[in-house]
């Protein structure tokens, strides 16, 4: 991570004259504030597609970005980049109660067809609406008049109506990064009608796939009895309409993507150090290879017990295969991913006591977040890509798998279950529930003819080249300019 310049807050600003005409609202700031044991700060670039995605867009328009920047209490106005930030200060009890609480162990497994038993506490969803008000009042102070607002994820459904109290004069837009779920699973929540009419503050409401776009509707046609449009709810150019009041708030799918052109620049400059990985590994017939968020929806335990089940059955060679999962920790304090991670844990050290030696472990395992050059040199070393999830919004692991692999080689094993399977077709397409399937599958992306790898990896490569999240952004964000105020 990069140290970034930063300058004091504009005085515009300090002054409560907002300036900025493009805005945006995410849990997250863009930079990670650090403080050292002598109280020195400094700010460092988060890694993040967004940013990426937005960066253009910034570089047009006077930009800001609200959010959170991972450290209780900070309340800092930086300069960074060009972009004015504005961190919202959460307090420890709110981290505990509105992050890790309300966002992450009521709605974060609900949203994910209930992979881990989502808690129901009225005291989160309290903290819930608190915070997500002071995120529209920072939004609110940093937005000029008539300014675009991008609202962004499940942390933050209240905010849109919240700001259009405030602000009715602004556009608002708000994208949804995880599945949007069916009627009766979100139907369980206390708090449905509330969060629906959260997100109906919006102008425009956007979504990974058309599937949670229609869930969206239904929603807000059966709870609310809103009036709704079900024109198809394709990708980018057709969308469904909600009218609330005189309001026509529209209803879209815009599939994320990766800074491919980038990915690939960057990763063909890592093929010195994929080489020297493979040595490292001791030169293994085949490298398989996970990189994920350390999370249960992921599937990195589907990987492993596939990975066990071909040794069991003799169908892969335990002394030439490695598989290399890099695990980023997350959510550390929340129980069901200390549970994922034991569980991971003990499975990646049974299959190395049971089908290794001493020197030569088959899984290799690393609970740490990797350089973006290493992880891209990583992505090149690896024969196949494991993309295991059980329920995943989009999943960027698997495109940017695709956009470092300009030479054509490896291949992507990828779950069903993630919104790019919908794109993906090339892939080596599985049902992580299915664990015969899951060993079939792993097996045929391995042992597959080389010139049919090849052409599956060039096509992918392909269309993940086209289908940037340049585009992806711009298309959100023509759609929310033409959408009616
Ligand atoms: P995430 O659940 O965080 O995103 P994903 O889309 O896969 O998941 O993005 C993860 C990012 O972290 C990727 O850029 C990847 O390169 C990076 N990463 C993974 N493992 C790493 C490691 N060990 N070290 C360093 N970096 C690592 C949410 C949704 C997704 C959706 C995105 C974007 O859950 O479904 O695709 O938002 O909308």
């Amino acid at each position: 991570m990069a140290s970034v310049d930063v300058a004091s807050a504009g005085s515009a600003v300090a002054a409560g004259s907002a300036v900025a005409d493009f805005v945006v609202v995410a849990n997250r700031l863009p930079v990670d504030k650090k403080v050292d044991a002598d109280g020195n700060i400094t700010w460092q670039r988060a890694p993040g597609g967004l940013v990426t995605a937005l960066t253009p867009t910034f570089a047009s328009r006077t930009g800001a970005w609200v959010g959170w920047s991972g450290v209780a209490d900070a309340d800092d106005q930086p300069q960074i980049d060009g972009i004015q930030i504005h961190a919202v200060p959460l307090s420890s009890s709110e981290i505990t109660d509105y992050y890790e609480g309300f966002a992450n162990s009521t709605l974060w497994p609900l949203y994910h067809d209930l992979l881990a038993e989502p808690v129901f506490r009225h005291d989160w969803w309290e903290t819930y609406v608190a915070v997500n008000r002071r995120f529209a009042e920072a939004a609110s102070t940093a937005a000029s008049r008539n300014a675009t607002v991008w609202v962004h994820d499940y942390q933050l459904q209240l905010v849109p109506a919240m700001l259009r109290e405030l602000r009715p004069d602004l556009r608002i837009g708000f994208f949804n990064h995880i599945p949007f779920p069916p009627f009766e699973l979100f139907s369980r929540l206390p708090w449905r009608e509330e969060l629906l009419r959260g997100l109906l503050g919006a102008d425009l409401v956007g979504f990974h796939l058309p599937g949670g776009a229609e869930n969206f509707l239904t929603m807000t046609r059966r709870v609310l009895r809103a009036e709704t449009s079900r024109d198809p709810v394709g990708v980018r150019e057709e969308f469904g309409t909600v009218q609330v009041g005189d309001r026509t708030v529209r209803v879209g799918s815009f599939p994320i993507s990766v800074d491919s052109a980038n990915v690939a620049e960057q990763a063909s400059r890592m093929t010195d150090r994929a080489a020297e990985i493979r040595t490292e590994l001791g030169d293994p017939k085949t490298i398989l290879l996970g990189a994920d968020r350390l999370d249960y929806t992921k599937g990195i335990d589907v990987r492993l017990r596939g990975l066990e089940g071909l040794f069991a059955a003799g169908r892969l060679d335990p002394a030439d295969t490695v598989l290399v999962q890099l695990a980023s920790p997350s959510r550390e304090r929340v129980d069901s991913y200390i549970e994922i991670r034991n569980r991971i844990e003990r499975t990646a050290s049974h299959i190395n006591g049971k089908y290794g030696t001493v020197t030569a472990p088959p899984v290799r395992y690393l609970l740490q977040p990797v350089p973006r050059d290493e992880l891209l040199a990583y992505f090149l070393a690896a024969d196949v890509m494991l993309v295991t999830p059980l329920r995943d919004g989009m999943n960027l692991v698997a495109k940017e798998y695709a956009a470092s692999r300009s030479d054509h080689g490896g291949a992507l094993v990828l779950s069903e279950f993630t919104g790019a399977a919908a794109e993906m077709a090339d892939a080596y397409q599985l049902n992580p529930w299915d664990e015969q399937n899951v060993m079939d599958v792993m097996e045929q992306a391995i042992t597959d003819d080389a010139d049919r790898r090849r052409a599956r990896m060039a096509a992918l490569h392909r269309e993940v080249l086209t289908d940037d999240v340049d585009l992806w952004s711009r298309s959100f964000l023509d759609a929310l300019d033409a959408s009616a105020r």
